[in-house]
Parts: C-alpha cells; structure tokens; sequence
C-alpha cells in the first residue's frame, strides 16, 4: 500500500472502475443487438440495405489487354416485303458492311479494354452534309470520366470523333455485367440508323455464370432488342444523299419493324444466335438489351425465368417473372430452366410489335426449343414455321 493514500479512496476507484466496465459492457451488447435487428430488416426489406454488389471493389488487373477497332459504314435493311432501308452502323471489318447490331465487344472483368473508333469514311458525309457528322462511342453503363464517356458534349474539345480522325475509349473492366454501346453523335437519329451493340463483362475466373453466386448455365444468348421506323430511315437517306429531304422529326417516331439481334420474325429462327436451342433439363441465360427506343414486354411462352441482373449489376433479390418491361436503354439478365420438350414462343407482349409493318407473325418474336436428348422435338419445326 502506498503511503499516503487512504484505502476508501482506493476501494472509490476500483468501484468507479467497475462501473464504467458494466457500462461498456451493456453497450457492446446493445450495439450487437442493433445489429441483428438491422440484419433482420435488411433480409425483410432489401431495399434499406442494398447488399455490396461483387464488382464493387475494383477487379485486380487480369494483366489482359484487349484491343478493339470499330469503323463506321452504310447498309441497307431489307424487309419482307421487298423493300430496303437505308442504315449506317459499327463493324470491326473496314471492307464489309456496317453490322446491326455493331460487334459484340465481350471482356472479362479486370481487363484492360481499348476501343478504337476509326472514322475513315464516314457515311454521313455526303454532298448536302460535306463536312460529316462524326460519331463517338458511349460505354453504357461503365461510369466513365467525361473523356471516355463518348458524348460530344462532354468529351475533349467539344466534338466527336470527326471524319478522317480516330479516337481511343479506354477502362479497365470492373463490373460483370451486361453492358451496350452506341454512338452518341445526333444521338436520336445515329442511334436508330443502327450505331449500337452489345457490351459483356464476364465475371473473373467463373466460367458459367453471368455473375459470381448466381446460377451456372448450359447456354447462354444475348439479345439486343431494337425498333425500327422505316419512313424515318428514307427521310434520312433523302436528307442526305438527294438534297431535297428534311431531317426526320423525331419527335414523330412511329416503328413499324421489331428486331431481336437486327432480325425480324421468322429470319430470328435462321441463325441459332436468335433463338434458343437446348436439351431438355438444360438451363439457359439471356442477356436482354432494349437499344430502341420504345418500351418492350417480353414474355416467355413454357417458362418462368429468373431475373438474376440489370444494367450491369448483379440483383440482391433475384425474382421469378414470365413478362418483363424493358425500358429504352435497360438490361435484364434472365436465366430459365427448360424442364420440358417442345417449341415456345419467347416474344414481345405489345402484340403490334409481333409484326412486320403490321403483319403477323413477325417482328420482336423467336422461339426457345427444348430438344429430347436424341435431339427429337414433339413440336415439328416444319409445322411452327407455317410450312
Ligand atoms: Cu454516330
């Protein structure tokens, strides 16, 4: 004991000391059981807590370096009944046609991505517009900083990327996901005359699945949904090419052609990127991407499908649907389970748009077939094509 100090000061602190343990005690435990009830509402009520989404580090650098050149030329879209339309969009072949939709441009997640726009013969630059639009690429949906954002508003010195010169969009992919780009030059009218394509970000080192954590699938299909009108695309070539147009107003945009990977119904039964194949008990996802420009309800005919991811995010609550409205611009990632055989229509609900310029069937409308592991279907392909 030490001289000087009374022993009731000593027992007065140690009782202070006690005190102020039981305090801290009593709230460590009122802190740890607000905690459970926050867990408990955040699994009732996901939207207070929205869970860290698996991209929401940045990826590490795979160390991969991916290059990519897009060209921008002419086309025209051909409808059943005997007409053409003309059209301009990306291709990655400078000596072919432009590609409706433009190249899918599939990564994975920690990649190093340079995109190069090479304007080298731009198709808007005609004899009543000499001097050429330009054109850019928007990354939709990667959150980029305004020199990468492709928007001519933004980006530096005020332009696009101008006829004769070519420009580099640059990122490090970060968010498995679905993605799309377009140009955003005139946006309103570029977009529609067919400058846009699917953009995929592959969750790192997972093979089969569109993110980490949600179901492995067999097969997998991307379609890029869009709308087409017609007399907008000849208002635009007049306007162009002849002298005599005008620019389309397109505030009037009225589509009468619905496409699914630029094909109408039944082309989207000719190329098996269009519709979906697959063996009884085989599970398949679809990456939908509305780039039109109306809204599209896209039901499955035979399934249930389970809305796994939008717009480049995984979904803390997946949730089962069998119709589904996309915006202009949205993406859904679906995944279904094809429990049994036969042929099912997999199509937009806004029955108008099951057309080609008002005939049905058409339009925004493809098929999914579930083989039996023989490779029969009780549905004979014959008597679904109306033949
Ligand atoms: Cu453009």
């Amino acid at each position: 004991m030490m001289k000087g100090v009374r022993p009731e000061r000593i027992v007065a602190t140690l009782l202070i000391v006690i005190a102020l343990l039981i305090v801290g005690l009593i709230g460590v435990f009122i802190r740890e059981g607000a905690l459970d009830v926050n867990q408990t509402q955040a699994q009732t009520a996901p939207i207070t807590a929205p869970a860290v989404n698996d991209g929401a580090a940045p990826a590490a650098a795979t160390g991969k370096t991916r290059n990519f050149t897009l060209y921008v030329r002419s086309t025209w879209i051909k409808t059943p009944d005997g007409q053409k339309f003309w059209a301009f969009g990306y291709t990655d072949d400078p000596k072919g046609p432009a590609k409706i939709p433009g190249p899918p441009i599939i990564v994975d997640q920690g990649d190093t991505v340079n995109i190069t726009l090479n304007n080298d013969q731009d198709p808007t630059k005609t004899t009543t517009n000499p001097e050429g639009d330009g054109h850019t690429i928007h990354l939709h949906g990667l959150d980029l900083p305004p020199a990468m954002d492709g928007d001519p508003m933004t980006a530096p010195g005020g332009h696009s990327v101008l006829p004769g010169t070519k420009y580099t969009y640059h990122f490090v992919a970060q968010y498995a996901g679905t993605y799309w780009y377009h140009c955003h030059e005139s946006a309103a009218e570029h977009i529609q005359m067919g400058m846009y394509g699917a953009l995929i970000i592959r969750p790192k080192g997972q093979a089969n699945v569109a993110y980490s954590g949600t179901p492995k699938f067999d097969k997998e299909y991307t379609f890029v949904l869009s709308d087409m009108d017609s007399d907008m695309h000849q208002k635009d070539y007049d306007a162009l090419h002849t002298g005599g147009g005008v620019d389309p107003n397109w505030t009037q945009y009225k589509p009468n052609y619905f496409f699914i990977n630029g094909k109408y119904w039944p082309d989207t039964m000719a190329d098996p990127n269009d519709n979906v194949n697959a063996t009884v008990g085989q599970t398949v996802l679809v990456r939908l991407i509305n780039t039109g420009y109306v809204v599209h309800s896209i039901h499955t005919h035979g399934f249930h499908f389970l809305v796994i991811g939008s717009d480049g995010r995984k979904l803390d609550s997946p949730y089962y649907k069998d119709t589904i409205s996309i915006g202009p611009a949205e993406r859904y990632d679906i995944i279904m389970k094809l429990g049994m055989a036969g042929r099912f229509m997999f199509h937009d609900h806004a029955e108008q748009m099951n057309t080609n310029n008002g005939e049905y069937p058409g339009g925004m409308l493809t098929m999914i077939s579930v083989n039996n592991p023989d490779g029969s279907n009780p549905v004979p392909m014959k008597q679904m094509m109306g033949g």
